[in-house]
Formats: C-alpha cells, structure tokens, sequence
C-alpha cells in the first residue's frame, strides 16, 4: 500500500502557512484576491514548475499543476488556497498539499497513469465576494452580471480586486472544463466541526453537503444625539439588528431543521460614534441547512421578521444576497470507493454530512465527485486555533493517494 511522505507534506504546509501569517494573533490572513492570497498562489505554482510538473493559474485564479496530458479525463485533487481572515493552516490548505505530495509520490516512483492527474488551488472559496468563485468558474456556473456585481462586505468590487492583481475578470468566463474533462474530483478537508474527535474516528467520508446563502442587510434609521433623542422617538438602527439576534433561535425553531446554521458574522454601525444614535446598521447574514427548500423557508423567515423589525422601529430594510450556495451530494461511487479503501487500510470511518460548504459541492454537477474529512482539535476552524494531528493528515492522505490511484489506473476500482 502506498505510503505518503508526512515530514515533506507537513514541511510543505508549514511553509505555505508562513504566507499572510499575523505573529500577533497567528491567524493566516490570505482573503480571495489580496496580495498574500496572490503570493501563495505564484508561490505553489513556481513549486510545481520548479518540481518538474506541468503547472500554471487560469483566468480565474485557480492554480493547477499535475502530470500526464489532458488528452484523456483527468482525474483532480482539489481544495482551496484562500483563508478566512484569521484563519487556520489547514483549511483547504490541506487537501492542495495532500495533492501535491501526492504527485510527488507519483513520480518519484514513476507510477503508470491511464489518465492524466491534476491539482487545483481554486480562488476565493471562503466568500469574500460570494464563494467558491474558482469552483464556479471551472464547472461553468459564473455569470456575467454576477461577476459585475460583485463586492465584498467593505464595498470593493471583485473585478477591482482581480484586476488589482493583473487579471482580466472576463478571462474567469472561459475557465469552464469541458463536459466530460474530468473524470473525478476528490477533496481532503479538515472537518471544522466536533462530531470526528468526540466520536475519536479518524476519517469521515462525506455524504451530504450544507447549502448556504450570505445576505448583506441594511437597517437605515436616523442619526441622532444619545443624550436628548427620547428613547420613544428614535430610529435605532442597533436595536433593530439587536431585535433580529434575539429572533433567530425561533426562526430556526419555525422554520429549520438541527442542521441549520444562522450566523451574523460581520456589524458595521454608522456613523460609528458613541455620543450618536445609530443611523444605519450594515451587518452580513449567512445561513445554511442540507435542504435548499429549508434554506428558502429560513430566506423567507428573516425577510418577515426583518420587515416587522423595520415597521416596530421605525427604520427602512433593504438587502442583497451576496450569494446562494445549494446544496449537493457527493456521489454515489465515489463515497463506496472511500469506503471500501478505507476498510482496506483497517481505518475507522463515519459517513457523515458537511455542515460546511466545500469546492467539491460544485464539481458534482460535472463529473464523479468525494470528500474525505479528517478531525479538527476541538472541533474548531476558521479560528488561529484551528488543528489536526500530522498521524490524521497521514492516515487522511493516504486513502486519497489509494483513491486517486484507483481513479487513475484503468483496471484498478
Ligand atoms: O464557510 C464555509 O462553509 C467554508 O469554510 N467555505
Ligand atoms: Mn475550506
Ligand atoms: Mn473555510
């Protein structure tokens, strides 16, 4: 059984970790598009080339590197590049690097492939301007007034930020792979959530995976003076958002299922200043569940108790979805491949849904596609603290490495 190299993929992560590190918070800050996400991305494109590999980034960002021509399907290990801000090391990083040792072991062993193999570093998954933008643009899904429109939360726009970095936007709608390019799509993940460690299980092997949709919402009220403005008098936009806080858990109750998910991650209150009532309150939404019906009942419910918010406090609602996630299944094959690899390797293993949305969920419109989760320390991401131990990054690279081989070689299954 093949056997990857942990001290070189660990050696690896840690020296992609070191771009857009903060030494005071050790967060990895490398946003979609800013010039730390842009440094990885030149970085593990000139590693590849410089490794002997075929490599280079497309018109959407999305860096791929790999062996064999693409005359034939090719089979991808794919995850993203980009982080939250104050992110963790492993997340996406972690299934590109798998991917590359991956390759490593290929040829340094000079292993027959019936079909070509590639990596791929996709852009801006994390949803600075929506999500999954790279996943997007390679399974055919960006449209143009999309693409035009969109900004992230601080107002600068997408197109700005690609052309900032010497991309034509327009390029990331001819990125689109082909119907039938690919034959497979797999992903290693870490799995940002407690249930692998508690469960002490050291692979998942994913089924289902959480759709999401992010709004960006406006309560416009009025700015007035904190000490004379009469409580009874004023259009306090803080209150009006403090009123939807302590709305959610019935929304959830009415209208969601134990797998739905409503965050408000992001606050702006204007004009900002302590002696001022709020005028406007500008905060994000972002709400997820299995069942895209459930999501649309949940969009429903906040629109509802949104409105009555604004009548009660005199104040106007406006706001604009950012992006709508569905959710999808990984397939069939692919997740009774896993598991039949991961027997074979005695690892224990859980079938189990993502609460979090991943590339992979876009690829399975375009060809076979699996998810392979390791366990989070605490079950925590998107956070400094943010870990997972190198023996289930190990075990985790491993069945990845027997996947991809059996996708790879025509009589292997
Ligand atoms: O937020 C998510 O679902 C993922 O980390 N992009
Ligand atoms: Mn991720
Ligand atoms: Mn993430």
């Amino acid at each position: 059984m093949q056997q990857i190299n942990l001290s070189r993929l660990k050696s690896s992560l840690l020296e992609l970790s070191k771009i857009g590190f903060n030494e005071k918070d050790h967060g990895v800050y490398r946003s979609g598009f800013t010039d730390a996400d842009m440094k990885a991305r030149y970085w593990l494109r000139d590693l590849a080339l410089n490794e002997g590999f075929i490599a280079d980034i497309d018109g959407g960002g999305n860096v791929w590197f790999g062996l064999g021509d693409l005359d034939k399907p090719a089979v991808v290990i794919g995850s993203h590049l980009d982080t939250v801000p104050a992110g963790g090391i492993f997340d996406g990083a972690l299934g590109v690097m798998a991917g590359l040792e991956i390759l490593r072991c290929m040829k340094e062993q000079s292993i027959a492939l019936d079909y070509p193999i590639r990596v791929v570093a996709t852009a801006e998954e994390e949803g600075r301007f929506g999500g999954m933008f790279g996943a997007q643009a390679i399974t055919g899904k960006l449209n143009m007034d999309w693409l035009l429109s969109a900004h992230d939360a601080d107002g600068v726009y997408l197109t700005d930020a690609m052309k900032a970095h010497g991309f034509n936007p327009m390029d990331a709608l001819e990125v689109a792979w082909p119907k039938g390019s690919m034959r497979s799509f797999l992903e290693l993940h870490i799995e940002q959530g407690p249930v692998l460690e508690q469960q002490n299980i050291p692979i998942g092997i994913v089924d289902g995976i959480s759709g999401v949709f992010k709004w960006i919402v406006h309560l416009k009220g009025k700015a007035d003076h904190a000490g004379t403005a009469p409580m009874d008098m004023r259009s306090d936009a803080f209150m009006g958002l403090a009123d939807f806080a302590h709305e959610i858990p019935r929304i959830i109750d009415e209208n969601g299922t134990d797998k739905t998910r409503i965050t408000v991650g992001k606050v702006e209150l204007k004009p900002g200043y302590p002696h001022t009532v709020p005028g406007e309150a500008i905060f994000t939404i972002v709400a997820r569940d299995m069942s895209e019906t459930v999501m649309k009942e949940l969009a429903e419910a906040c629109d509802k108790t949104l409105l009555s918010i604004a009548r009660r406090h005199r104040l106007r609602y406006e706001r604009e979805e950012v992006s709508w996630l569905a959710p999808d299944y990984c397939s069939d094959s692919m997740i009774e491949l896993m598991e039949k690899k991961a027997a074979a390797r005695d690892y224990k293993y859980l079938r189990m849904p993502s609460g979090a949305g991943h590339d992979v969920q876009f690829f399975t419109q375009i060809s076979e596609a699996g998810l392979i989760f390791i366990p989070s320390v605490n079950g925590v991401s998107h956070a400094p603290d943010e870990w997972s131990h190198w023996h289930h990054v190990e075990m985790g690279s491993n069945l990845l490495f027997d996947v991809v081989l059996a996708q790879c070689q025509q009589d292997e299954v």
